[in-house]
């Protein structure tokens, strides 16, 4: 341990820590651009820099380790100095638009030309090519005339995806973040997860807007537009609106899309439900039938995009179930038109989701039946808080609401897809009950619960063993190919989420910023909202959904094989 001196005050630190570490775990605030916790950036951004005091020099935060002596100051006159030529510099390189831009109300980057006072000189030309915003990618936008170069993309894509699609890449002469030779993201092997998205300081990388589609569908009086979330928007949609971290804002959102004026309130945790049921009965046909194990998960478009793009041989381990979103979309242009006696194609169906991923998904051609799209738009978990925004609604203030109940209802298992392990426990709750002709009380699976990026459990169903595992990150994904798990390991079910810690932390989710990711233990958080609904919840199984036993009993069961044409898909081999 050693002993630093921090604007006049001594702190005990351990002397593998940097001075940015130990200031922000004695909450003392140091501006940077670069650095986040989990993925530093180039350590290069030179916003946190400090005063050594025993020099009279600047020094980055970031980058020195703390030892004996050490007295610096965050704020004294030089460090203000140099911030505001940084800050300058930074600024004649970035093409200022904040009236359209979707961060003006929380970018990193305006909130230091604020705090430092610093005016543009200089205006950059532009006209390149390459600044030009890059609106190819079905999920991703990218503006580079907005980059800091600051790094945190890229290093959330090597940290979190583990895929390091996303590079700085010399052209000309000039540097440019994205995929290599600037090429489109779909294109390339990129996951789509969006987490150089949610790492991204400024408004260069944001999810491609849908808002405009949805805004023109909602004022088209012969469309009827429909609305449904995903389990993890109602854990999160709060932080935009102030309201604490971990606040189960589920009926505000009913009531905020109903003063919007979707015709319909419905929920993605039905189609969570019927996705039990349909995943579900493929894993008890496996079971009965021997094999062929592991069966995957096919839920997240992030890892779907894995498999396909770097492990095409796996395709057949994948559950050809399609997502819950995809299923929601197929009931309502399907059942939903049976039960209001109305033209399918009259129907305009919007998913909300914590992920970028989804718009990709929505898009993928074979996301239709009877040439009508499954899914017409999808509102990324922040495109929601804008669109409330936009109509001038006091989310804060609203009274709670109730979903409409046929395509709305949901079950506790439903619920907790959206945080890592939350498929697998479902998917156990149903399967056991089923194969034991039971109803077991005890229905948590507490195992594979929690953040690490690997989980295991051995599960005994009627009598028999069976080894599950639920893995989440891309980084993770990789290592379990290139370790070779598929075949070292006896697994039979294995759950895959592209995104650390589930969809609770999308790249759709509303940003944490730097200070709350040092300080909050925000997957934590919004992941207990969802285990505290389902613990509450009188109803905690798939299975015992009644909405979803009415779909199947007065409309899908109707017609043979009808489940399989809606709500199951098959896969590409790139
Ligand atoms: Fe997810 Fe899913 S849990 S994939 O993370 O299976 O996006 O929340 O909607 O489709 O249900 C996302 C979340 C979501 C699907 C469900
Ligand atoms: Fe990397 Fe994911 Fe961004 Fe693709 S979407 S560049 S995989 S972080
Ligand atoms: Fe999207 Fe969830 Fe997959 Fe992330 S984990 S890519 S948010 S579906």
């Amino acid at each position: 341990k050693v002993t630093i001196r921090i604007n006049g005050k001594n702190f005990l630190a351990d002397s593998e820590e940097t001075i940015l570490q130990v200031a922000r775990n004695n909450n003392i605030e140091i501006d940077t651009l670069c650095f986040v916790k989990d993925c530093m950036g180039t350590q290069e951004c030179n916003v946190c820099r400090v005063e050594d005091l025993n020099n009279n020099s600047l020094i980055r935060a970031c980058a020195t380790k703390a030892y004996e002596g050490l007295n610096i100051n965050t704020n004294s006159k030089l460090v203000q100095m140099g911030k505001k030529k940084v800050i300058t510099d930074l600024l004649n390189n970035h093409n200022l638009k904040c009236y359209t831009c979707k961060r003006v109300s929380n970018c990193e980057f305006l909130e230091l030309v604020k705090k430092t006072e610093a005016k543009l000189h200089k205006r950059k030309d532009f006209s390149r090519e390459e600044y030009q915003e890059d609106l190819r990618s079905k999920s991703i936008s990218l503006d580079r005339s907005k980059c800091l170069r600051c790094g945190r993309c890229v290093s959330a894509c090597r940290e979190k995806s583990g895929t390091e699609i996303i590079k700085f890449n010399d052209i000309s002469g000039e540097i440019f973040v994205g995929p290599e030779n600037l090429k489109c993201f779909d294109s390339t092997n990129c996951l789509l997860c969006g987490q150089c998205v949610a790492a991204c300081p400024v408004g260069a990388l944001t999810e491609k807007s849908h808002l405009e589609k949805v805004v023109d569908a909602l004022n088209n009086n012969e469309k009827h537009v429909i609305v449904a979330m995903a389990p993890s928007v109602r854990t999160a949609l709060g932080e935009i609106f102030k309201l604490e971290m971990g606040t189960d804002v589920t009926g505000k959102i009913y009531s905020a899309m109903r003063e919007i004026g979707f015709k319909k309130v419905f929920d993605v945790n039905f189609a969570a439900d019927i996705t039990i049921l349909e995943e579900g009965t493929e894993l008890i046909e496996r079971i009965k039938a021997g094999g062929p194990f592991p069966m995957f998960t096919s839920c997240c478009p992030g890892w779907v995009r894995y498999v396909e793009n770097y492990v095409p041989e796996a395709i057949p381990h994948l559950s050809s179930a399609k997502s819950p979103q995809q299923i929601f979309g197929a009931a309502s242009k399907s059942y939903y038109p049976f039960l209001e006696n109305i033209n399918p194609e009259d129907v305009f169906t919007v998913s909300v989701m914590p992920c970028v991923a989804k718009k990709f998904e929505s898009e993928r051609p074979e996301m239709e039946n009877n040439n009508i799209r499954n899914i017409d738009a999808v509102l990324t978990t922040r495109e929601l808080g804008e669109l409330i925004k936009k109509y001038g609604i006091k989310f804060e203030n609203l009274n709670d609401s109730e979903v409409d109940p046929m395509m709305g209802t949901y079950t506790g298992a439903g619920t907790i897809f959206g945080v890592t392990g939350g498929v697998m426990e479902a998917a156990l709750r149903s399967v056991k009950d089923i194969l034991e002709n039971n109803s077991l009380e005890n229905v948590d699976y507490k195992i594979v619960r929690g953040f690490e990026g690997l989980k295991e459990a051995t599960v005994t169903i009627d009598g028999n063993n069976y080894n599950v595992a639920v893995i989440s990150g891309g980084k993770t994904i990789s290592k379990f190919f290139s370790e070779n798990m598929i075949k070292n390991k006896n697994y039979h079910f294995v759950e895959f989420m592209a995104c650390p810690g589930g969809c609770i932390n999308g790249g759709g989710q509303p940003y944490v910023t730097p200070m709350e990711k040092e300080n909050k233990d925000y997957k934590n958080l919004r992941g207990e909202v969802l285990y505290s609904q389902d613990k509450n919840s009188n109803l905690r199984k798939s299975h015992k959904n009644q909405a979803v036993l009415d779909m199947y009993e007065n409309f899908v069961n109707k017609e043979e094989h009808l489940h399989h044409h809606l709500f199951h898909t098959t896969y590409t081999n790139r």
